[in-house]
């Protein structure tokens, strides 16, 4: 390995530590010396930042850390994604919008801003409608910005079902010719989207991008 991929891999696990450990400052000057270094900021968000929230959920899982925790660290993960994120290169604007929120009942937003960051950093325009967003203010966004995407998030599996409830208000109100409609979270699967009828399902924000890029080629194809 070369020096500067050894470099890289130690930063990013750093940055991954420094949430876990809720060392705000240590995880500022990470992320900046990563800015600094060059590295590209997605795989930074994705390896270190993802990948340390991903830790975190493990040690909550096993009863070591306690909502308060999880805040903190939720905050410093989204303090390092801005910083990464000033300065990185996007690609030239692509023509499609998408309209991204994480589903009614669910406050969970962490993934979904990642996602809603690369699929901008990606050149889509991006609504993002927040949390804990209806049915009804989806489809409405949704028309009311022409989008080509919906693209819904959750992470509990008490919230799972509400995701259908966009797509059959969609198809209530014969829209659903209309929208791409993409799902993601830690509980969903492809077998969960393809069941509510949804066009897609990713598990990352890079596979997000993916999915989008594709899906809209195979619609305008
Ligand atoms: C951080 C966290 C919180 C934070 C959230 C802060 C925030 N601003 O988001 C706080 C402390 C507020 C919180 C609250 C709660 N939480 Co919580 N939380 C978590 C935790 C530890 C990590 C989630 C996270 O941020 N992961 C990091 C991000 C980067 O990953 P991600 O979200 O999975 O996103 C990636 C992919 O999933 C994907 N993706 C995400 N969205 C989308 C969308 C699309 C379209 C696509 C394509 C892809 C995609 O791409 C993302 C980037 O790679 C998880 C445990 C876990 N392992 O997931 C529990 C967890 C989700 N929480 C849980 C629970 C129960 C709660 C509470 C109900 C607790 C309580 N008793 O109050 C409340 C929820 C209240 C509510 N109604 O919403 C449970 C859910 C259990 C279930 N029913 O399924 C979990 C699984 C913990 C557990 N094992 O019990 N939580």
């Amino acid at each position: 390995m070369s020096r500067k991929e050894n470099q890289k891999n130690l930063l990013f696990t750093a940055l991954a530590q420094a949430i876990i450990d809720m060392e705000e400052e240590s995880a500022t000057a990470i992320a900046k010396e990563i800015v600094r270094a060059d590295f590209s900021s997605l795989s930074a968000i994705e390896i270190g930042v993802s990948g340390g929230m991903e830790q975190v959920g493990l040690l909550y899982e096993s009863g070591e850390y306690f909502i308060p925790d999880l805040l903190v660290c939720a905050e410093i993960a989204e303090t390092a994604v801005s910083i990464l994120l000033e300065n990185a290169p996007k690609e030239p604007l692509k023509k499609a919008c998408v309209v991204i929120g994480t589903v009614a009942g669910d406050t969970h937003d962490i993934g979904k801003n990642i996602v809603a960051l690369f699929l901008e950093a990606a050149g889509y325009q991006v609504i993002d409608l927040g949390k804990d967003v209806s049915a009804q203010r989806f489809v409405e966004e949704a028309v009311t910005h022409h989008a080509d995407v919906i693209a819904v998030s959750t992470l509990m599996t008490t919230t799972m079902g509400n995701i259908k409830d966009v797509i059959d208000l969609l198809v209530q109100e014969n829209k659903r010719h209309l929208f791409t409609v993409i799902v993601g979270g830690k509980p969903l699967s492809e077998e969960f989207a393809k069941e509510i009828g949804a066009d897609g399902y990713a598990e990352c924000a890079i596979g997000a991008v993916r999915l989008v890029n594709k899906l809209l080629q195979i619609k305008s194809a």
